[in-house]
């Protein structure tokens, strides 16, 4: 194991029983939603997990060491933290070499994750191709990050602030299955549909593990991505969510924001502009999420120990 990696007790306990881990991120606690609710999310996911029959790993950077599973005043301080930094994998060895604080994006609690032998991680939504891309260029390492480092990420599809035809290119040249579940359509985030058919659909977390499986199998390099519809009863329609983007999007161009700061932006404003509705759908569908990827973990856990017992019995 990376000599960086520091367990908590409660994943290492985990791992030596051998049960079932999922991970998750912290950016989502220090720049994607506002304190107190983002402790507070934080702390039901993980219980959530638990009630699922699988073992939270939230993941940050702390004094230069790479955490696996935080405790209760580790989350207090990334929720509260005036300097956590946001840490993409550009910023992984400046926030190691510093031993800063850092709150790690899908990509690096995928890069994280994988390092330490988990399989899922749990997230809400992921990083993509932003609008206005032929401008600024501006891509989410976490689309490279999903083509090259084999975990599956659970999320809520990606949000309208992105946009997602492209994001879907995007995935298709760098392999990565996205598959929808429950679902023909590419979940966008706060709303549980778009206008984007997908390729792939899956039913059950069985036939995720499954996929899992056969990548494992070929030893295939990449993620598989799992977008999981919020759900109904908590979503804000594409139609009203709409013009709230646009006016998002719009406030940005005027403050000039750009890079790394640009989805914590636009998040913020998005919760200011529905009053805190955004808020309340974006914790729902991260616990949505948190329900499958305990059910994933705990599938391919059982596959993965009866292929494990099927080579030690010995026929005399
Ligand atoms: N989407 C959300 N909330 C978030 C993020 C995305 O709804 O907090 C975070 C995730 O950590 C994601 C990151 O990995 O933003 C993407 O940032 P960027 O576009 O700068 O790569
Ligand atoms: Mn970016």
């Amino acid at each position: 194991m990376n000599s960086l990696i520091k367990f908590s007790q409660e994943v290492e306990q985990a791992i030596n029983d051998r049960k079932p881990i999922v991970a998750l991120e912290s950016t989502i606690i220090s720049h994607g939603m506002p304190y107190p609710q983002n402790v507070e999310m934080a702390r039901t996911v993980e219980q959530i997990i638990r009630d699922h029959g699988a073992v939270p790993a939230t993941i940050a950077i702390m004094n230069g060491e790479l955490k696996v599973g935080l405790e209760a005043e580790d989350l207090e301080l990334l929720a509260t933290a005036e300097n956590v930094s946001k840490v993409s994998r550009r910023d992984l060895s400046e926030v190691i070499a510093s031993k800063g604080l850092g709150a790690t994006t899908v990509a690096t609690t995928m890069i994280i994750a994988h390092m330490a032998g988990i399989k899922v991680f749990v997230t809400g939504g992921i990083g993509g191709v932003h609008r206005g891309y032929e401008e600024h260029m501006d891509v989410s390492a976490d689309l490279v990050e999903l083509g090259q480092t084999p975990v599956t990420v659970v999320c809520a599809g990606a949000k309208a602030i992105l946009d997602l035809p492209r994001t879907l290119e995007y995935l298709e040249t760098q392999g990565v299955p996205v598959m929808g579940y429950q679902t023909d359509y590419l979940p966008a985030f706060f709303s549980s549909t778009s206008d984007y058919k997908l390729n792939s659909r899956v039913d059950s977390a069985l036939e995720v593990a499954q996929r899992m499986v056969s990548a494992d199998m070929m030893e295939l390099k990449g993620a598989h991505l799992v977008a999981n519809p919020i759900p109904k009863e908590h979503e804000i329609p594409q139609s009203e969510i709409d013009g709230i983007i646009a006016q998002a999007l719009a406030e940005e161009r005027e403050a000039g924001v750009k890079g790394k700061d640009s989805t914590p932006f636009l998040l913020a404003k998005i919760v200011e502009l529905t009053e805190g509705r955004s808020l309340a759908a974006n914790i729902e569908l991260v616990y949505n999420n948190a329900r499958l990827g305990a059910e994933i973990a705990a599938e391919y856990h059982q596959i993965k120990n009866a292929q494990e017992a099927m080579k030690n019995i010995s026929f005399v």
